[in-house]
């Protein structure tokens, strides 16, 4: 406890095991004027933070036009943010939404896997394994407000949080469709797909690269709840209200139970992980599928 209080900084899930007394609540009775002042917000170009530190929740705001697509860049300021919050030992509870029309995020940037070196493609895996350790290991309480469409890494993205809400937009999409791009989602992808609706519908979910509505993707359990599109942010404000009541480190032990063995796989086989993008992604029948992809989604818009 006294170590966390010097450093600022969460315990860790680790950690939590020796410091099970520690405070689970940050909201105080404060004057409506220390409210104010204990709003913050912090943004770079592409991530936009909204801390509201009398609640202990902060809102994520996803703004890389058009699509939030994960580049590399992207995934870089998204990972800084999400650790500042991290170490923000008032930071109990986190909301991830999209300031992009209709689009959640479109999944990992394309065009940082195509025709581009070996050495690149490493740089930009290694980004995107840090991303999905830092959201799917958070000791904070996760809820992705899905405001749109959220294909492949998007769908990876909002499947790494506690909870999901959705915007109830049939026209919006969900789901992991790397087959459609002729690549093979990795296994951490398939684990945490697995670990979220099961192995028998991961595995025509994979294969076949399905892409849910919002409808299909609450019933087979890969969203939590359907709203209103105006309603999604307010919702998941009101859910995180839910989850705040459960003590920290009750909820962190049991959320660490949960993934620990799935976070563990990866840990363990990183490199190992990368070199088998890099050597996958590089092939030229695989850089021929990314390439007429990329053409199908410029005729599509044409
Ligand atoms: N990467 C790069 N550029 C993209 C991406 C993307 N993922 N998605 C869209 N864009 C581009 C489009 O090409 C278009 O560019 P331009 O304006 O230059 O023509 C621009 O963004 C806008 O796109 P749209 O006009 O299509 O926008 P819409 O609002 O109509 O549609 C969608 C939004 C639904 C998100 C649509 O863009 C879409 O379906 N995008 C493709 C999504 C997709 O299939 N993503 C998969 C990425 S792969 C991944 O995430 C996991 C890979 C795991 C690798 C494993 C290897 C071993």
């Amino acid at each position: 406890m006294a170590l966390r209080a010097s450093l600022g900084t969460k315990p860790g899930l680790t950690g939590l095991l020796s410091q099970l007394s520690c405070s689970a609540h940050a909201a105080a009775r404060m004057s409506p004027a220390l409210v104010a002042q204990r709003r913050s917000s912090s943004t770079s170009q592409k991530v936009k933070v909204d801390f509201d530190q009398s609640t202990g929740v902060a809102v994520m705001h996803m703004q890389s036009p058009p699509v939030n697509s994960l580049s590399l860049e992207f995934l870089t300021d998204v990972c800084i943010a999400l650790e500042k919050l991290e170490m923000d030992k008032s930071c109990r509870g986190l909301v991830v939404t999209s300031s992009q029309p209709k689009v959640f995020s479109a999944g990992l940037d394309i065009l940082d896997m195509y025709g581009k070196s070996p050495e690149h493609c490493a740089e930009f895996w290694k980004a995107v394994q840090e991303m999905w350790l830092k959201f799917y290991g958070s000791d904070m309480i996760t809820i992705a407000a899905v405001n749109g469409s959220s294909p492949a890494g998007g769908c990876l993205l909002s499947m790494t949080c506690d909870y999901r809400i959705m915007a109830d937009n049939p026209r919006y999409s969900i789901g992991l469709n790397e087959t459609k791009l002729g690549i093979v989602a990795p296994f951490w992808f398939k684990d945490t797909m697995v670990n979220t609706v099961g192995h028998r519908t991961t595995e025509m979910a994979l294969q076949l690269g399905l892409l849910y509505s919002p409808a299909e993707a609450l019933k087979i359990g890969l969203v939590d709840q359907l709203v209103r599109e105006d309603q999604v942010l307010t919702t998941a404000t009101e859910t995180m209200t839910k989850w705040l009541a459960i003590p920290d480190h009750a909820r962190q032990l049991t959320k660490s139970m949960m993934r620990k063995p799935t976070i563990d796989k990866l840990t363990s086989n990183r490199e190992a992980d990368v070199n088998n993008f890099v050597k996958f992604i590089t092939k030229d029948s695989i850089q021929k599928s990314l390439g007429m992809y990329l053409e199908m989604l410029k005729r599509r818009k044409a």
